[in-house]
């Protein structure tokens, strides 16, 4: 995405797309990491003339290098299941006073215990964004926002937990610099002496920078592959309850906390269309919002929806599993898994404004799931509140925001660029309709759990 970013003018626009996921090659689950390097460099090449380039993209992933900087082996995608079964010699109310992340299966600390013995050639872990900008520029650190999705980052703190790692029998070695938004990475190679800048380098981070509230009291949903929905606070909220709920805290730009779960997302709907073999998205659309609403609900949040794979028919096990009768057609099994995102939002914002004793009065729907108008809908009906869906590109302005900020221009603090947000962006208004009993849905679902 190329940026433009000046007194009351932002935009971003699209240069060159190319697609990214999994590459199962043999027992793993790959990324395609050299074809992301060399789609960038492409990508940079094609922009033109530029003032800055900044790296944002998914967490907790990682490539490993050795002495001289060479990567050692091919980074592994964290819906691989070889974390399966792994834990940590460190008590969970003790990890999440430390780190404040929630526990997700595929977090970096996981992830690096997995490795095993092939941890003991590494000399640096660098998380992808991270990586692609060594590539760039020879710089070697760990850009905050993303350190923070690691489980291995001290919220409170703001360093490295290393005393932690090395209880996970992880080398501290491993851990970079870390590096501040804001700051400057260093010059490309390639084309010589740009400026690379660290940006909110975890996408969810730099997305929440570009959501276009106007007061404190907002939620927010960065809709994509995952639904990230939670609150921004100014400190991290580490109670019981927090733990409980398993809740996280991530680090957003300049300092606020990311208080957030990961709802599984149009994941499970990309998989629905793939196991289909059909791109046809509009029309099951279509189908789903003339589908009863709220006729089966699942637990969209079940770890059965994380790997690859059919959608569908773990779908309709999961309705047989509560005693739903399975969705009888495609129209109605794309209305289940939007009811169940949508109840999902629902049950996930209550929790955090319950635990923070916090309220909201709207819901920010950023990312491309802004764009879907079904379950905008949805979701203002399940969460009772006013949703403001857009900009779908908010992770891209984010991004060129904090670049822009570096560069000289005058945005101090968030509420300034969420303004410039406010005043250039779509942003479409979804009023609560009152339609479907999520009361109900959600006890009858919660009976099931
Ligand atoms: C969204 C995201 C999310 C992480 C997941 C791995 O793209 O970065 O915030 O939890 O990917």
């Amino acid at each position: 995405m190329a940026g433009t970013v000046g007194a009351s003018a932002l935009r971003v626009e699209e240069v060159r797309r190319f697609p990214n996921g999994g590459v199962q090659a043999g027992p793993a689950l790959y990324w395609d990491v050299l074809g992301l390097y060399r789609e960038t460099l492409a990508g940079i090449r094609e922009a033109g003339p530029l003032d800055g380039v900044g790296i944002d993209s998914w967490a907790v992933d990682y490539g490993l290098l050795d002495e001289r900087g060479a990567l050692l082996g091919n980074p592994v995608h964290y819906r691989d299941p070889r974390t399966d079964g792994i834990t940590v010699p460190v008590p969970d109310r003790e990890l999440y006073d430390v780190t404040g992340l929630q526990q997700l299966p595929f977090n970096t600390l996981y992830q690096l215990v997995a490795e095993g013995d092939r941890l003991d050639a590494a000399a640096t872990m660098l998380l992808i964004p991270d990586l692609l900008n060594y590539w760039l520029t020879g710089s070697l650190g760990a850009e905050r926002t993303n350190a923070s999705t690691t489980q291995l980052y001290d919220v409170r703190a703001r360093t490295w937990a290393t005393s932690l790692a090395v209880r996970a029998g992880i080398p501290p070695r491993l851990l970079p610099p870390l590096r501040d938004p804001g700051t400057v990475v260093g010059e490309a190679r390639e084309p010589a002496g740009l400026p690379v800048i660290a940006v909110g380098s975890h996408d969810t981070a730099s997305a929440v920078v570009a959501v276009p509230a106007s007061g404190p009291d907002f939620a927010y949903i960065s809709s994509g592959t995952w639904s990230l929905a939670g609150l921004e606070l100014p400190a991290p909220e580490l109670s019981d309850a927090a733990l409980a709920a398993n809740f996280t805290n991530e680090g957003g730009v300049d300092g606020t906390i990311r208080f957030l779960r990961n709802v599984m997302g149009l994941w499970v709907l990309s998989e629905t269309l793939r196991t289909w073999s059909t791109s046809d998205l509009p029309g099951l659309l279509r189908a789903a919002a003339a589908s009863p609403g709220l006729a089966a609900v699942v637990d969209i949040d079940a770890p059965e929806f994380l790997p690859p794979g059919d959608m569908p028919s773990r779908i309709s096990a999961a309705c047989e599993a509560t005693g739903q009768r399975p969705p009888s057609s495609r129209g109605a099994l794309v209305r289940c898994i939007l009811d169940s995102l949508a109840l999902a939002y629902r049950r996930t914002l209550r929790a955090a404004a319950a635990i923070t004793g916090r309220t909201f009065d709207v819901v920010h729907i950023v990312g491309g799931g802004a764009r879907n108008e079904l379950l905008c809908r949805l979701t203002a009906d399940a969460c009772g509140v006013p949703v403001l869906a857009g900009p779908v590109e908010a992770a891209a302005l984010g991004n060129v925001l904090v670049q822009a900020r570096a560069l000289g221009e005058d945005l101090p603090d968030l509420a300034s660029m969420r303004a410039l947000v406010r005043e250039t962006q779509e942003v479409r208004h979804y009023e609560p309709s009152g339609a479907g009993d999520w009361d109900a849905a959600e006890a009858r679902l919660a009976l099931c759990r």
